[in-house]
């Protein structure tokens, strides 16, 4: 840098002025619109106020969390006035329409020498706008000590919206148990890219993870010691845990969505209780990888009774409207029966006020068009997907071979499988969502999601690794528009997070395609 040049005084340095570090085009993921303004650069300073739409507690809510983000690394005090009696240069966050139709997810942001303004018609909207505000920021703005620094945002005006309502992440806490303080973590992170679904993979063959007051055992004995991929992955969420996970991930603007996994995938229940299996014994734990062998009872009511009290207790607790019911790999389930069971459990997802979710094979029974099939197939086409698809179902894309971020990097990846083949980030960002499947088009995509299955995993490093930086990749997809974005411009991009979460202390993978500073 200057002050580095032979012959330069430091003093002579420093009067230059000292440009953004960052471009207003430097946000993952890419805005839809950017309109650069070298000339009205705003540099924050001590006495910088961040204000708020007056009268809304949600706003000053974002106020609050975009000042926490702020302060450690500033050093300023940054105070939240929601007043309105506006005094000094500022951060404002306003609702309500005033500039471009941004729709309820999307902002406008303007950077002008005289402050900040981010306007929206939510509070999403406002605090999609503070992340990419936070982006426009040195890295260093990351960090949890005080830089004595400027901190400049380059001016111009971005003007966005997602391209797709439904941006998901999932975790597995089956097959590992992921801690509610990991799982927040998480969410903290996967919010700075505008993801704003997590997907709680509940309930699987080795183990159970949420609380159902009617089932108690399903957590003390299916969720209890010796559970998970080699009976290393014990513990569970009892309602208060998830319901407080619900919480904070509202703060962040994400919604969960739970799901419970039937009528395969389901050995830690017929392990915990006799009756869900048909010749009424408890089939043995299991704690390897198989998949596809386990299923309810089909011809029994018991197993009704199971799947309606399961629903209910899981729908009661979930604010938001969606929830999974798996449905994958049943092979130990014959067709028919598969059709039987989904024919009376998909209705009693409705019954409890939810919008179903299944993984594809869903689609093979007779589909209510509210049913959304979350694609998970490596093929690129699928009859029965389609089929709803003509019949106006909605599909989330979710094709292993791109989105799954538990498969490996390359061959020498330590964590991970590799059955739907490696994926470096390229993989995973160079596909669109609206043309891949046969028959599914942009309108019929509800959204993209990038599940993390945990056979492997361990701890929140674990998560961290596999998870970035494939996940601002599948963010992107989700956010952008296809014209918005490439390889070229993205790699750039996601170069430069790797300070980021390095400040942060965040785990990624230092993918050879990415050229790291
Ligand atoms: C397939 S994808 C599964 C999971 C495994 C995953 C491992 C899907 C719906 N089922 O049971 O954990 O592969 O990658």
């Amino acid at each position: 840098t200057a002050l580095c040049l032979p012959g330069i005084p430091a003093a002579a340095a420093q009067t230059a002025a000292p440009g953004p570090e960052r471009q207003l085009s430097d946000v993952i993921p890419a805005p839809a619109q950017i309109a650069p303004n070298s000339k009205a650069d705003f540099t924050l300073g001590p006495h910088t106020t961040i204000h708020t739409q007056l009268g809304s507690a949600e706003a000053e809510s974002v106020g609050t969390y975009l000042a926490e983000v702020l302060r450690p690394a500033t050093g300023f005090e940054l105070p939240v006035d929601s007043s309105a009696r506006s005094k000094g240069p500022g951060i404002s966050l306003l609702l309500g329409k005033g500039g471009a139709d941004v729709g309820e997810q999307g902002y406008q942001l303007d950077v002008a020498k005289s402050g900040i303004t981010v306007r929206a018609e939510t509070p999403e909207g406002l605090f999609a706008g503070v992340q990419t505000l936070r982006q426009l920021l040195p890295a260093q703005v990351e960090a949890d000590q005080t830089f004595s620094r400027t901190w400049t945002v380059p001016g111009g005006r971005i003007v966005d919206e997602p391209r797709f309502e439904y941006r998901g992440a999932m975790l597995d806490l089956a097959r590992h148990f992921h801690e509610p303080d990991e799982i927040k973590s998480y969410i903290d992170e996967i919010a700075q890219f505008k993801i704003n679904h997590l997907h709680l993979h509940l309930s699987d063959d080795q183990g159970w993870r949420i609380e159902i007051e009617s089932w108690p055992e399903l957590t003390t004995v299916g969720g209890g010691p010796g559970t998970g991929v080699d009976g290393e992955g014990p513990g569970f969420l009892t309602k208060a845990e998830y319901s407080d996970l619900v919480a904070y991930a509202e703060s962040r603007f994400i919604t969960i969505v739970p799901e419970i996994d039937m009528p395969g995938h389901t050995n830690a229940a017929q392990s915990t209780y006799a009756e869900l299996n048909c010749d009424g014994v408890a089939v043995p734990p299991r704690t390897d990888i198989e998949v596809g062998y386990s299923s309810l009872c089909i011809d029994s009511e018991v197993t009704y009774r199971f799947a309606e009290d399961v629903i209910r207790e899981v729908a009661e607790l979930t604010p938001g409207p969606y929830l999974h019911i798996g449905g994958d790999e049943a092979h130990a389930t014959s067709e028919e029966d598969y059709r039987t069971f989904m024919d009376r459990v998909l209705p009693l997802v409705e019954k409890y006020g939810k919008r179903a979710f299944g993984w594809n094979e869903v689609a093979q029974a007779d589909l209510p068009t509210s049913v959304v099939p979350q694609y998970w197939s490596t093929e690129t086409e699928n009859a029965d997907v389609a089929e709803a698809v003509a019949k106006g179902n909605q599909v989330i894309m979710s094709p292993a071979n791109k989105t799954y971020l538990d498969m490996k990097y390359d061959e020498s990846t330590p964590l991970g499988l590799q059955w739907a083949g490696l994926i470096e980030v390229r993989d995973a960002y160079d596909w669109d969502p609206g043309n891949h499947l046969q028959g599914v088009g942009e309108e019929s995509v509800f959204g993209v999601e990038a599940p993390l299955w945990s056979e492997t995993l361990r701890t929140l490093d674990d998560i961290e690794f596999m998870a970035f930086p494939r996940l601002p990749a599948i963010a992107e997809i989700g956010w952008s528009p296809q014209e918005a974005r490439d390889w070229e411009s993205f790699s750039q991009r996601l170069a430069e997070q790797g300070p980021r979460w390095e400040e942060r202390g965040v785990n990624f993978y230092r993918s050879p395609q990415i050229n790291w500073p």
